[in-house]
């Protein structure tokens, strides 16, 4: 296909994979001329091919950098899909040298976000500027409109908004499913957190099914069917959508259901881990979160998993197990339950770690415009997150989403049933880490008084280090030990 008649085109994308040639045809599929570069340049090849067989798309290739730069109009803008880490810098590093001042790059990788806020202050010494932006949806979503969560240069956002508002998933009465998140690396870190509470939902779903299957003895028809069902009120999201698929593909290697067959245990790439790490550095609780990585990480203990099943196979597990008459309607609607309140405080969770991270940093993150943004294109793209904008809204400061009005009568009225599903599991003896955490989370945050002054008073007592009192100010210490004496029994 020949150039637009100034003979260059509106944006540049480098690196070639699954995401970045399904971003590119999804931009020039909505009117913008691209031109596309990757190192191994059969991938251009692959892309400019795969453009004329979707409908003729103004897709551009370029098999050298120098050239791919120069087709592009200024202020240039290249969107860079390659590996995370120093394929970044090395890319960087291949393009840069063929920008001049006033163009941008714009890393669309799941980023660290502080090698963004690295790379946008060495872009700026150069005079080009520098943007991470998160991108979720997997492959259909970069094709047909993921969620997009771009921070950095607002100069460069500016530059592209009408792309990226094109680009972008387009949701009903609540706009294209992009927003500038704020300054430095906020867009990455916005996507993994995103990526954190899709861990949490994940594990959620999974026990779920665990509980339904191991203690209800639900087959993969009647999974299918309540999750088909499910998905048609408040737990309406792409997760549970999928779900409800995957129980009913049979193997096509073999009898029975695909399922079934698949080895139980979670690969991951690390953004789970950071969010992790992060709310632990923030202080902020994210027990459901956690859990959901320890998870993940005991699930790769496949042999010692199966060594420990045949050390513990006489301890009665199996008798409890089948003793359990179920009526099986009710036990699924507890666990519908049980796993849309639970969903509630993992959410509460990374909005708070995103609240904190935003004051440290001074991004001034609108909670509510990220739920807004995450309600189509991405992973987690459910109904429930209007709900949360709506939360926002009413009030930008909730403390917690849990106090907001309408989640704490939902939970309210779900908490009877989210005990009973964790109960039975905990006497089943089937884990359900995530929901108990949630539980946990709820049970400790609803409670004005803890069992804390204990472990302050241990504090005190073995390391002096003082106390508050909750009947006048002050920071007091005393002799635990000299008085123990006299009292010890
Ligand atoms: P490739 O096709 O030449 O391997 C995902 O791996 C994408 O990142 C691919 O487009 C890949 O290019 C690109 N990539 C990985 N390492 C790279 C590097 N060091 N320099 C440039 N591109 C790289």
């Amino acid at each position: 296909m020949a150039l637009p008649s100034s003979n260059l085109t509106r944006i540049g994308l480098a690196g070639l994979a699954v995401m970045g040639q399904n971003l590119a045809l999804n931009i020039a599929e909505k009117g913008f001329p691209i031109s596309v570069y990757n190192r191994t340049t059969s991938k251009v090849d692959e892309t400019v091919e795969r453009a004329k067989l979707e409908g003729n798309l103004p897709v551009y290739g370029f098999h050298d950098p120098a050239s791919f730069v120069n087709s592009i109009q200024k202020p240039r803008v290249i969107i860079m899909l390659v590996k995370a880490g120093a394929p970044v810098d090395q890319t960087i590093a291949t393009l840069s040298a063929h920008m001049e001042k006033g163009d941008c790059i714009i890393d669309g990788g799941n980023e660290w976000y502080e090698n963004t806020e690295r790379r946008e202050k060495a872009m700026a010494e150069l005079g080009l500027l520098y943007l991470g932006m998160g991108v979720s949806g997997g492959e259909e979503g970069a094709r047909h409109g993921p969620s997009l969560m771009p921070g950095g240069s607002f100069e460069a956002y500016k530059n592209i908004e009408d792309i990226l508002l094109k680009v972008a998933a387009q949701v009903p009465d609540s706009g294209p499913c992009v927003t500038y998140i704020g300054k430095g690396g906020s867009g990455n870190f916005v996507k993994m957190v995103h990526n954190g509470i899709e861990y949490g939902d994940m594990q959620l779903i999974a026990e779920a099914y665990d509980v339904l299957k191991s203690v209800g003895k639900l087959s993969n028809t009647e999974l299918q069917q309540a999750f088909a069902e499910w998905n048609k009120g408040e737990l309406l999201s792409f997760l549970i959508e999928i779900t409800a698929d995957i129980f009913g593909i049979k193997d096509d290697k073999g009898d029975g259901y695909l399922v079934d067959k698949v080895l139980d245990k979670t690969g991951m790439k690390g953004t789970g881990k950071w969010t992790v790490q992060q709310a632990a550095e923030l202080s902020v609780a994210a027990p459901t979160i956690a859990a959901s990585l320890d998870s993940r990480f005991l699930s790769g203990l496949k042999e010692e998993r199966t060594a420990a099943s045949k050390v513990f196979q006489s301890d009665g597990f199996g008798d409890i197990l089948s003793s359990q008459p179920v009526d099986k309607a009710k036990l699924i609607e507890d666990v519908r339950q049980a796993l849309y309140a639970s969903k509630i405080c993992s959410y509460a969770q990374g909005m708070n770690l995103l609240r904190a991270k935003s004051i440290e940093k001074g991004w001034d993150l609108k909670l509510g415009e990220l739920a807004r943004i995450w309600k189509g294109g991405c992973i987690i793209r459910a109904i429930f997150l209007d709900r949360i904008k709506k939360a926002y809204d009413r009030n930008p400061d909730l403390p917690n989403l849990l106090v907001d009005p309408e989640f704490a009568q939902e939970i309210l009225d779900r908490q009877a049933a989210w005990r009973r599903v964790i109960c039975l599991a905990i006497n089943s003896g089937v884990s359900t880490p995530g929901m108990s955490a949630s539980l946990a989370y709820f049970d400790t945050y609803r409670r004005e008084r803890l069992p804390a002054n204990l472990i302050q008073s241990q504090r005190d007592y073995f390391g002096a280090h003082t106390y508050e009192r909750t009947d006048m100010p002050g920071s007091f210490h005393t002799e635990w030990f000299k008085i123990a004496k006299q009292t010890k029994i």
